[in-house]
């Protein structure tokens, strides 16, 4: 017994799929989060390693030049170039006086017009976008000796080339004044990149007045967990579809019966189907209502299938009522063309007999159909025995004084049907089907319709022949005198509507 309907069992896969999707993913990215700004705190840390490197050899080049700039240029001159040709860093050394550039390093001289700006600031460090000798990236290193101002330089490539090596040239930026300086070498507005706080991780160099920013926004994150974490990110929509795939399968092998019972107990998918109950003259007198399952996706099951799993679960009261209060429904809209002292037989079982409901859910279905010339029968089946105790009794009594009759379904194949005579008031016998088929031939089924039918009329009890599907039975029952007939010759079950069609008086 599946226990959804298709549109249950999709949502279902489609909610744990999705979940799964969004569980997975979000925990990647978590993960992502916290791996690049490991990542980017080792990166900084490294590369701001190798740059206060560089910039300390500048300072060290200066410490040695500072004695001899006190001379002449051209006598300092080319111990000036010893030590640039000595240090791993820089090009060249700077010697400025005022305003004046008083001598350089290089074997060129600088035209005084093309000379930055900058050099003569007061800046101690500076990142310059043109350097004077190469017109790329450079940073300078500044240090007053008396009056004169000594300016090393170094190519920017020492700094950017840092950013590049622990593989930042994407995330990482050296900062200097209001200028950026990215892995590539290219230099930009420090503003915009420090502007949004909230994404930054940001390194304050211990020596020296720059500062290193990574970026460790969002878009970072996706990039770094699509580069280190892309088999997850790939496999993941794969195992929510697997998930949604096994969840649709597993649901629609069903749960547990009883939650099943209890969904379509809520869903209203128990209903009644009538059989018509004739008098000997072939006349309708009554109906059986019994009941049918009508499932969503199995279509209409029996109920030998779940009448034995609902007495046991206590669910056959609720489901007796709902098919009573259908019952009533659709009695109300044919109830002018019931025939008179018309019969409406409803099967209860021992559990009706455990509470007063049975009592007042009887009293409810006579009282509507108020006017009406309807007889209510509740038929008992010797499956269960009703234990003989006060409250039965105290049950069959209210239901007496109600004018509802009694029936012994099945009669003669349990085990009690005489105890039932014997120790409740008991209004019909139903002959059960096994004997009326054999009611034609001579032997022990025709003797026990024989005594039962004597039983019955010496208990003024009323009989009704369950089972008959031949004309010769129905011919047989009829000499026999007994009072009703139920069976196949006359009809199937029917869905009410049918039912009403067939045996009632065209409105
Ligand atoms: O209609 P069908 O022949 O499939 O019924 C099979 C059995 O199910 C019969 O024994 C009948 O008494 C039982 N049954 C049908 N409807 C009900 C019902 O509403 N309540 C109970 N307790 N038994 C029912
Ligand atoms: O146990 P109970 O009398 O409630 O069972 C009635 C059931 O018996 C009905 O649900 C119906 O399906 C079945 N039934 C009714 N008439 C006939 C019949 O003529 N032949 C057979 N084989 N079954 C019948
Ligand atoms: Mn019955």
């Amino acid at each position: 017994m599946p226990t959804e309907t298709l549109a249950q069992r999709l949502r279902l896969a489609g909610l744990l799929g999705v979940g799964l999707l969004i569980a997975l993913t979000l925990l990647n990215l978590m993960q992502a989060a916290a791996g690049l700004r490991k990542d980017n705190e080792r990166s900084l840390h490294h590369a701001e390693a190798m740059i206060d490197g560089a910039i300390d050899d500048s300072q060290t080049l200066l410490d040695a030049a500072s004695p001899l700039i006190g001379r002449a240029c051209k006598e300092n001159t080319l111990a000036l170039r010893d030590l640039i040709i000595a240090s791993p860093y820089a090009r060249a050394l700077y010697v400025l006086e005022g305003n004046r550039l008083l001598c350089t390093t290089l074997h060129r001289p600088l035209q005084e017009q093309n000379l930055p700006h900058y050099l003569f600031g007061k800046q101690d460090l500076i990142l310059a976008s043109h350097s004077p000798i190469t017109g790329q990236t450079a940073i300078l290193y500044r240090k007053q000796v008396g009056g004169r101002t000594l300016l090393a330089e170094l190519d920017g490539f020492h700094i950017f080339g840092a950013l590049r090596a622990v593989k930042g040239e994407e995330n990482l930026f050296f900062i200097l004044g209001d200028k950026a300086l990215d892995g590539y070498g290219r230099t930009q507005s420090a503003a915009p990149l420090l502007a949004d706080r909230g994404n930054l991780i940001v390194n304050l160099s211990d020596e020296h007045p720059y500062r290193l920013v990574a970026l460790n926004g969002y878009r970072q994150i996706l990039a770094f967990a699509w580069d280190y974490n892309r088999d997850t990110l790939l496999v993941t929509p794969v195992l929510a579809l697997l998930l949604g795939l096994l969840t649709f399968h597993l649901s629609g092998r069903g749960g547990s019966p009883r939650r099943e019972l209890a969904r379509a107990l809520a869903a209203r998918e128990f209903v009644p189907y009538l059989q018509p109950v004739m008098d000997s003259d072939g006349q309708l007198r009554g109906c059986e209502v019994l009941m049918r399952w009508r499932h969503p996706e199995q279509g209409m099951i029996a109920p030998n299938q779940f009448i034995p799993l609902a007495e046991e679960c206590g669910y056959i009261v609720p489901m007796t009522r709902q098919l009573m209060e259908q019952t009533l429904e659709h009695l109300r809209t044919v109830a002018d063309r019931l025939p008179p002292n018309f019969h409406v037989a409803v099967n209860v079982c021992a559990q009706h007999f455990k509470s007063q409901e049975i009592v007042s859910e009887c009293r409810a279905f006579l009282d509507a159909l108020p006017g009406q010339d309807i007889r209510l029968v509740l038929e008992l089946t010797e499956r269960e025995m009703l234990e003989c105790d006060e409250q039965t009794l105290a049950i069959f009594d209210a239901l007496d004084r109600l004018g509802v009759l009694v029936a012994i379904d099945d009669f003669g194949t349990g085990h009690s049907s005489l105890s039932y005579l014997q120790k409740f008031h008991v209004d019909i016998i139903k002959i059960d089907r096994s004997f009326i088929m054999g009611i034609q031939e001579e032997g022990p089924s025709r003797l026990i319709v024989e005594n039962i039918l004597d039983l019955a009329r010496r208990m003024e009890v009323a009989l009704v022949a369950e089972g008959v599907e031949t004309r010769d039975q129905v011919e047989m029952v009829r000499r026999y005198g007994i009072d009703y007939q139920q069976g196949f010759f006359f009809a199937k079950p029917l869905p009410p509507g049918d039912f009403s069609r067939h045996f009632l008086p065209h409105p």
